[in-house]
């Protein structure tokens, strides 16, 4: 596993507890830092749960250890194991919405109780894991990763978040917030929105959506997040054909 470290200066709650971690009862957090690895390490911070970092180096092929997929059978970061779950027993969690809302319930942060607030963080909560991102996946993979530039690819997802983007713009105005108050909706999609650029979009053409991203990024939390460190991550080389071979061109196994 490689070491997870985090900037000068910025403490997250993940290096703070080593006490804890001997005894196990730490929040284990399966990451490498991506968008969807973002999620949880936000969430985790805006709770202030004690949780400890293992890195899954998806470029060497990690994620297809049998250890991982007994956590995450598909094969992807996020996943978490909590030691204290329902019942006081372990219990593990992968897809990130899913640990988005699992954590919500655990902690009552983030995710409102009141069936009409709920229903509205799901609504966003979905909507990005079923749209925002695997379509800002799809941009960036044939935006910045395919072998050949396929014309139509690139258009068709620099598109599809453009409209998102869109999307989110309009619902953003006149609100603060996603789904009224901040909660998990919003940590799910701010790391995409951190991303633009890599997707061909402009945030100044999303006075919404920029102010938006400018207030979630400005948390304290989402701050530690993001200054997470694995040095293993910042040293891929997606050029690299053994990397190609881990990471694209995946099938059944
Ligand atoms: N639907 C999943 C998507 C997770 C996902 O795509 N994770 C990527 C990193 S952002 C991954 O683990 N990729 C490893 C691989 O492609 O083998 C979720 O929301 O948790």
């Amino acid at each position: 596993m490689k070491r997870a470290t985090h900037h000068r200066g910025v403490k997250p709650a993940a290096v703070a507890v080593h006490k804890a971690a001997r005894r196990g009862r730490l929040i284990e957090l399966y990451y490498w830092p991506t968008p969807n690895g973002w999620k949880i390490s936000i969430m985790l911070e805006e709770c202030g749960l004690p949780y400890v970092v293992r890195p899954v180096d998806i470029s060497k092929g990690e994620q297809f250890t049998p250890e991982f997929l007994a956590i995450s059978p598909n094969n992807r970061i996020p996943a978490i194991v909590d030691p204290q779950g329902p019942d006081g027993r372990p219990i593990s969690v992968f897809e990130s919405g899913a640990i988005l809302q699992y954590l919500g319930r655990k902690t009552g942060k983030f995710y409102p109780r009141a069936e009409r607030a709920r229903v509205a963080v799901e609504e966003w909560l979905f909507w990005q894991v079923g749209g925002l991102g695997p379509m800002a996946g799809q941009a960036n993979h044939f935006r910045r990763y395919a072998p050949e530039s396929i014309t139509y690819a690139v258009a068709r997802y620099t598109d599809e978040v453009n409209r998102l983007f869109g999307v989110m713009n309009t619902r953003l105005a006149g609100r603060e917030f996603l789904a009224g108050r901040y909660s998990i909706a919003d940590m799910a999609c701010v790391g995409w929105v951190r991303l633009a650029e890599r997707m061909g979009q402009d945030l100044n053409l999303f006075p919404q959506l920029k102010r938006w991203f400018e207030t979630v990024r400005a948390r304290p939390a989402v701050k530690r997040a993001f200054a997470i460190r694995v040095d293993a991550a910042a040293a891929v080389d997606i050029r690299d054909p053994k990397v190609r071979a881990v990471l694209f061109g995946q099938r059944a196994r």
